[in-house]
């Protein structure tokens, strides 16, 4: 656990817990004087959306899981994050993916993502775009590898032409044919279910699923969340449903369904996303709707597409597998000159 004692601008009193009974004072771990280093990002894109993976020039996120590493790079490093993703070095659309050390050696590396708002649990995309990069930076060959994340373990494969097959955390539907009765929209029925994000799937489109709609969709999947979020309608534990997913009926004739996906930040996924096909998967196996072992291809709302697959775990749970292709488009080192006034991001429309 990470306490924030007070400070100023150039300095922060921090309090980090080791273990039960032991506090460490940090002092001045400022993300303001992080920003004044030069960071290594690589920049690939995934069925359309990117991911920046920064691999050098990141913060020291100390010892512990993955889960402490992310809470104290929330609390502590949240204008590095900024930095990162929001304009001018950035913009919001982008996924960034910290590499850290995992506490599993076996793990080739441990990531966290994160976007525009804040950080996201698990990243389907950003994960076959970190499997793509870490081969492009010679880290990594082709075959299978392991990923620590702050929710869990998940491993892929690495195959020839960038083809990349992830295999997520458990997924499953936690409540079927939930009916929100919206204002301006009127009754809109859908599944919430977990796919290393929360996410509320539903067939209800205003629109044909289609890149000129992407204005109409946004507006409609946000009018969904914020109806979510004001009736206390949540994950399990509470947890926030931050991802908007519809569907329709695919363009492509061999592909079974296309969906449009809100993500927390109020963009949209440019792919099918990884967590929301692992999602879609949970609900179809819930329903006895698809079986194991048969490919279901996810189209997007810009036609790019995964292919999805899953194992049953028990009743509940399934472990999807999602297969798609990213390329490295860029090499850069992003930097942070003092004098900057927007070097921790422009204070934009998500703050
Ligand atoms: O592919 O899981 C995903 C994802 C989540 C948010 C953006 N992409």
């Amino acid at each position: 656990m990470v306490v924030k004692l007070g400070g100023d601008e150039l300095s922060t009193y921090w309090l980090l817990s080791v273990g039960e009974h032991f506090w460490v004072l940090l002092f001045s771990v400022s993300s303001m004087s992080q920003l004044n280093t030069s960071v290594r990002v690589i920049d690939s894109h995934t069925e359309g959306e990117p991911t920046r993976v920064i691999i050098q020039g990141g913060p020291e996120l100390g010892e512990g899981s993955m889960r402490e590493k992310a809470d104290r790079f929330e609390k502590v490093f949240d204008d590095f994050r900024k930095s990162m993703i929001l304009e001018p070095r950035g913009s919001d659309i982008l996924v960034g993916a910290l590499l850290c050390p995992s506490s599993n050696p076996e793990c080739a590396s441990g990531v966290i993502f994160f976007n525009n708002v804040g950080l996201l649990g698990m990243c389907g995309h950003g994960t076959i775009g970190v499997a793509v990069t870490l081969a492009h930076i010679g880290h990594i060959r082709e075959g299978n590898h392991r990923l620590d994340t702050p929710v869990g373990e998940v491993s892929f494969e690495l195959k020839e032409g960038n083809c990349v097959t992830i295999e997520n955390v458990p997924s499953w539907r936690a409540k079927k044919d939930v009916t929100l009765d919206i204002d301006e929209l009127g009754e809109v029925k859908g599944d919430i279910a977990w796919g290393g994000n929360w996410f509320f799937l539903t067939a209800f489109c205003p629109c044909p699923l289609i890149n000129e709609n992407t204005e109409e969709l946004q507006r409609t999947a946000m009018k969904i969340r914020r109806h979510l979020d004001k009736h206390g309608i949540t994950g399990d534990n509470g947890e926030a449903i931050d991802h908007i997913e519809m569907f329709s009926a695919p363009v492509a004739r061999d592909a079974h369904s296309r969906n449009f996906v809100l993500c927390p930040g109020g963009v949209y996924d440019r792919s099918p996303c990884g967590t929301g096909t692992s999602a879609k998967l949970a609900c179809l196996a819930a329903d006895k709707a698809w079986e194991s072992g048969h490919t279901w291809i996810q189209e997007s709302v810009i036609g790019s597409r995964f292919e999805g697959n899953y194992k049953r775990i028990d009743d509940k749970r399934i472990i999807p597998s999602i297969t798609g292709t990213a390329y490295v488009y860029g090499e850069t080192n992003l930097l942070h000159s003092p004098e900057d006034p927007f070097k921790a991001g422009q204070y934009g429309s998500h703050e």
